[in-house]
């Protein structure tokens, strides 16, 4: 049982994020406590997520300030939530949508709602005496000792790199290791030996936002060429391409497809193509590649092209939606009645509270859909995401390649966990 939180202070300031924008950092004060978070932001954001609060003041940081965020946690919410008795971290995060009084969270702003809700969640786990992941998995009524696969995003393209190429992650999937660090270490081999191969041939090793490589391949073909470099890492680094690693891409599909005529096409290798004609794409990659999982393989709007695509494939991968889901519970519904994925993309800022994030979790594991948690393009050395993996069973974190602290931070984070949880600890089999 959680012991009730009452707060003596809620201030919140202006900080900075991995691509150097402002973001939110929230701080909360107990008479005992002090806990903090800072929210990340999306690039390849989906329409249905709630909103994101910029200052849109030109005369700094190119209208992306975030001081009305911050003046919202100060000067409206803090006023009306301190002093109170919080036993819940639902009563809380239902009072601050009740207070921003949206649908998308846009009047205080998705980003000032969520630096409290995330900090709460912290400041819960202090005052009960339990870390992070425990208290959540008190929350959310769960083992709470589950570490996840990790989904390493090694290649970068799409709106995280500008290599031209169309996809925009190209994930190496250690899951056939008997514990986390095993499969960290894993992952960070091939990292490392994919590096060496780029090097070798005199291609970049500069990384994207997500610490993955974006070499330039080439136009033609260039996404084969990106499996095959994958395939190649993975044995190089002394592993078994399939049976220890799998390769999973994030397609984000709405950044390369049109509207045409009330038909969706996507603009795929130099060709205008139909959703059957990208998911015959997928399946001819299935069989030559140990794809386990493609996210976003369609655009958020072609519901049919998703059911299509589940329908042909849902049976012999993990499809994963993000910007068509967006972590609303209401849509993942809609999801679940249309026979659309069997995966969802976890995103605490697409929703903006922790409570809800739990509620469309909780959802796609009762309707039999995977838990993928994910960071965001634009991410910070906040390692919520790591105990919100474990505390929740989630089974899968999506947390980038292995470098650039911002990523890292999630993966040491589990490291932690792992090593105090001890002989308790789980390995996901997802
Ligand atoms: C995604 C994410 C994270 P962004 O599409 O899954 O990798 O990217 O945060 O830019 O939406
Ligand atoms: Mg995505």
């Amino acid at each position: 049982m959680h012991q009730p939180v009452t707060l003596t202070r809620v201030t919140a300031r202006e900080l900075f994020d991995s691509r150097g924008f402002p973001t939110v950092e929230v701080e909360l004060h107990s008479a005992e406590f002090k806990t903090s978070a800072l929210v990340p932001s999306g690039a390849s954001t989906g329409d249905g997520e709630a909103l994101e609060l910029r200052d849109h003041d030109p005369k700094r940081f190119l209208g992306k300030g975030v001081l009305k965020a911050v003046a919202n946690v100060k000067e409206k919410i803090g006023p009306a939530i301190l002093g109170k008795s919080w036993q819940r971290q639902s009563h809380l995060d239902d009072f601050l949508k009740e207070i921003d009084g949206t649908e998308n969270k846009s009047n205080l702003g998705a980003n000032a709602i969520l630096g409290v809700s995330m900090a709460f969640a912290r400041m819960q786990a202090l005052q009960s005496k339990m870390p992070l992941s425990t208290s959540i998995s008190k929350t959310f009524a769960s083992l709470g000792r589950t570490l996840p696969v990790p989904m390493m995003n090694v290649l970068n393209g799409g709106k995280h790199a500008d290599n031209g190429l169309a996809i925009q992650e190209f994930m190496i999937v250690p899951k056939g290791f008997k514990n986390f660090s095993d499969a960290l270490r894993a992952g960070v081999e091939t990292f490392q030996t994919l590096k060496k191969i780029l090097s070798d041939r005199g291609l970049s090793i500069a990384v994207g936002d997500e610490g993955g490589f974006a070499p330039h391949l080439g136009l033609e073909g260039s996404h084969q060429s990106a499996l095959i470099l994958l395939t190649e890492a993975i044995s190089r680094a002394g592993y078994k391409a399939g049976d220890q690693i799998g390769i999973a891409i994030d397609c984000a599909a709405s950044e390369f497809c049109a509207k045409d005529k009330g038909h969706y096409l996507y603009n795929f290798e130099g060709a205008s193509r139909t959703a059957s004609e990208m998911i015959a794409v997928y399946e001819n990659w299935r069989t030559h590649f140990p794809i386990v999982s493609i996210e976003d393989g369609l655009a958020e709007h072609d519901w049919d092209g998703w059911a299509e695509m589940t329908r042909d494939l849902g049976k012999k991968l993990q499809i994963v939606g993000d910007d068509i889901f967006v972590t609303n519970p209401k849509i993942l519904q809609k999801g679940i009645d249309a026979k659309v994925g069997n995966s969802i993309l976890i995103k605490l800022n697409q929703i903006g509270t922790v409570t809800e994030t739990l509620e469309t979790m909780r959802l796609a594991q009762k309707n039999g859909y995977t838990t993928v948690v994910s960071h965001r393009s634009g991410e910070t050395e906040d390692a919520f995401i790591a105990d919100l993996a474990v505390g929740t069973d989630s089974g899968q974190i999506k947390t980038g390649s292995a470098s650039r602290t911002d990523r890292m931070a999630k993966y040491n984070q589990l490291l932690r966990i792992e090593e105090s949880l001890g002989a308790q600890a789980i390995f996901s089999k997802s």
